[in-house]
C-alpha cells in the first residue's frame, strides 16, 4: 500500500525531528558520525515508525523483527531513534560516549534496549543478519531481518561472505540496505577502493536487487513493501543517497564522515534540516 498523505507529513517530520537530535547528541558529546547518521535517516526512520513489528515495551520479544546496523558508527542516528521510538529515556542521549554511560559511540546490544547486534567493527553486522535470518528458519519463527550496511564497508570482504551465504540459503526474510552515499571516511568510494558496477554485483551475488533513492519516502516504502513480499532469494536495496543529508554545508563532504558541532553550528544545522521540511 502506498504511504497515505498522512503518513507521509508523519515520517518526513519524525525525520526531520531524529536529524536535529542527531546535531544535538553530536555537539553534546563532542563529536559522532553524524554525516552517515544523516544519510540513512530516512530508511531507519520508515522502518522504526512503519515496518518493523517491534515493541518497545518488551525489547526482547522473541518474534519481534530484527534490525541489524552493519554500518555501527551511525550509532547516534540509531541511538536517537531507539530513544524516540520508546526504548529508553531520551535523557539518555545526553551522556552519550562518556565513560560508563549506556550509550557507546557504537551501540553494545547487551547494555541498549532495542538494540539487537552489537556493531561497529565495518563488515561483521551483515553475518550477524544472515544468522538471525537463518534462525528463523531453523526455529520456525516468522521475524524479518532488516539490515542497514555502508558502501565503504562493503570494501571488507565479510559483506561478500555474508552475502554468499544468504543467497546460498535463499533467505528470503533477509532485507539489505545499502547506503549508497558514494563517500567513506577519507574521500569519494569510487577513488578508495571502486565498488561500481555495485547493482551487478549484488546480482551476480544472488540477491533480488533494486535501486531506490534513499531519501524518497514513497519509493522507499515501495521498495520495501516489495522486498517484503518477495520470495526465494534475499533482497537489496541499493540507496541513493546523499551523506549528510539535510544539513546543507555537511552534504557530500568526506570531512562531516565524524565531527563534533558547537552551538551556532548546531543552530545552522538545524536551520538547514527544517528549511527543506
Ligand atoms: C574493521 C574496521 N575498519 C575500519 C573502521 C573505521 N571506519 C569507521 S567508519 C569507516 C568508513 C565507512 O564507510 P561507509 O560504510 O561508506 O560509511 P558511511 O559513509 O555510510 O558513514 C571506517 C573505515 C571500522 N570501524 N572497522
Amino acid at each position: 500500500m502506498p504511504l497515505t498523505d498522512q503518513e507521509f507529513a508523519e515520517l518526513t517530520e519524525r525525520a526531520a525531528s531524529i536529524r536535529c537530535q542527531i546535531a544535538d547528541v553530536t555537539g553534546w558529546s563532542g563529536g559522532a558520525h553524524i554525516g552517515g547518521s544523516l544519510s540513512m535517516t530516512d530508511i531507519i526512520t520508515l522502518l522504526y515508525w512503519k515496518y518493523l513489528r517491534i515493541d518497545p515495551a518488551r525489547p526482547d520479544w522473541e518474534d519481534r523483527d530484527r534490525f541489524v546496523l552493519s554500518k555501527g558508527h551511525g550509532g547516534v542516528g540509531h541511538a536517537v531513534v531507539l530513544a524516540e521510538r520508546g526504548y529508553f529515556d531520551r535523557e539518555a542521549l545526553r551522556s552519550f560516549n562518556e565513560t560508563d554511560s549506556m550509550l557507546g559511540m557504537h551501540l553494545d546490544s547487551n547494555k541498549v534496549p532495542g538494540c539487537d547486534a552489537s556493531t561497529g567493527s565495518m563488515g561483521h553486522g551483515l553475518s550477524q543478519a544472515v544468522g538471525m535470518a537463518l534462525g528463523a528458519r531453523v526455529l520456525k519463527k516468522e521475524w524479518r531481518v532488516f539490515c542497514i550496511i555502508g558502501d565503504g564497508e562493503s570494501n571488507e570482504g565479510s559483506i561478500w561472505e555474508a552475502a554468499m551465504s544468504a543467497a546460498h540459503y535463499k533467505l528470503d526474510n533477509l532485507i539489505v540496505f545499502q547506503d549508497r552515499n558514494h563517500l567513506m571516511i577519507d574521500g569519494p568510494t569510487e577513488d578508495v577502493m571502486s565498488l561500481e558496477p555495485l547493482a551487478d554485483k549484488w546480482r551476480a551475488f544472488g540477491f533480488e536487487t533494486r535501486e531506490v533513492n534513499g531519501h524518497d519516502l514513497h519509493a522507499l516504502s515501495e521498495a520495501i513493501e516489495f522486498a517484503i513480499d518477495h520470495k526465494g532469494s534475499p533482497v537489496m536495496l541499493l540507496c541513493d543517497t546523499i551523506k549528510g543529508k539535510g544539513v546543507e554545508f555537511m552534504e557530500g563532504k568526506p570531512e562531516w564522515h565524524y565531527g563534533g558541532l558547537n552551538a551556532d553550528q548546531i543552530a545552522k544545522a538545524k536551520a538547514s534540516i527544517r528549511s527543506e521540511d
